[in-house]
């Protein structure tokens, strides 16, 4: 994809917190492109499936490369392109249920390679396109399509998860906020390895958490969501452990290490040092 395909009819619901996503997105491309100098077609986004999927056909402006995959396999699609052509910019965007349900396994994998690749993870808390079953992010006792007598499993904290695994860059912010979420991405491309902006991104269709995430002080509902203190260290992992242990959804930049060796840096040293060794005695050696 580097043009828009018109026939493409995929629609998100009124409302639905991917809009504010793609906006994110497209301003985060943008910066990139005018201050990084480098052109839209030097960035490839790998899509999952599901709503957040879709963000790959919907995108306005400059069209990036795109890639809309299978369900839960946006990571290993996005290291494949980024091993091939280390020179890309590759963003993932998915879905709470892509990358954390199915798609969970690959995480741990390219937070330890440190993989130099960004994604926007869309968290609804549900299952939006196959119309409202439970995801890894639903509440404890959710009554869903899958769930009719009330959700049994407990909610997974994502952004406790991504730091437990290493991923050296952990941003979390909201789908309205676009500004903010906008410098997040930018920020996350420009970060050296796996950055991930996990957006609370609301569905308006099957799981609306807007009152819950903004609160209404009118219902005396307070808010989940909250911004980050500015004396946040973001490079201090005790203090980001203590921000994710506390009550609440933190909205800003959590975690970074910037210091840590990218696998493509390292993958590239090996290559120019060792001595290649030939096909053959490579699938030898798997033989008994
Ligand atoms: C291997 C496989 N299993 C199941 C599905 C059906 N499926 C499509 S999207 C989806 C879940 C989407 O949820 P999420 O990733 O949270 O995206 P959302 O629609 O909420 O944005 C499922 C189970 C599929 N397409 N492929
Ligand atoms: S079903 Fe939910 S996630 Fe999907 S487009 Fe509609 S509001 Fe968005
Ligand atoms: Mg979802």
């Amino acid at each position: 994809m580097t043009s828009k395909n018109p026939e493409y009819d995929f629609k998100w619901c009124p409302g639905c917190g991917d809009f504010g996503v793609r906006r994110g997105i497209e301003g985060a491309l943008v910066q990139h492109v005018t201050e990084n100098e480098q052109p839209v077609n030097k960035t490839v986004v790998v899509a999952g499936i599901g709503c957040s999927g879709n963000m790959v056909h919907m995108l306005e402006k400059e069209q990036p490369f795109g890639i809309h995959g299978i369900h839960g396999r946006s990571l290993p699609l996005a290291f494949g392109i980024k091993m091939s052509n280390p020179e890309l910019n590759v963003l993932t965007v998915a879905g709470d249920g892509d990358f954390l349900g199915i798609g969970m396994e690959h995480i741990g994998p390219q937070a330890q390679r440190n993989l130099n690749i960004t994604s926007v993870v869309m968290d609804n808390g549900v299952y939006g396109l196959t119309k409202g079953q439970s995801s890894p992010t639903s509440e404890l006792g959710a009554i869903t399509t899958s769930t009719p007598y009330g959700k049994i499993e407990g909610k997974l904290n994502p952004l406790r998860t991504y730091l437990s695994f290493g991923v050296s860059y952990i941003a979390s912010m909201m789908s309205s906020k676009v500004k903010d979420l906008s410098s997040l991405v930018y920020d996350a491309m420009n970060h050296p390895g796996f950055a991930i902006v996990h957006v609370q991104s609301p569905c308006t269709e099957y799981n609306n958490t807007y009152e819950a995430l903004k609160g209404n002080p009118t219902k005396g509902i307070a808010p989940l969501a909250y911004d980050i203190p500015e004396g946040h260290d973001p490079t201090d992992i005790l203090a980001a452990q203590e921000l994710l242990n506390a009550d609440g959804i933190p909205l800003g930049l959590i975690y970074k290490d910037d210091t840590r060796e990218t696998f493509d840096d390292r993958s590239h040293k090996t290559i120019g040092v060792k001595e290649m060794k030939s096909i053959d005695s490579l699938v030898n050696g798997f033989s008994i």
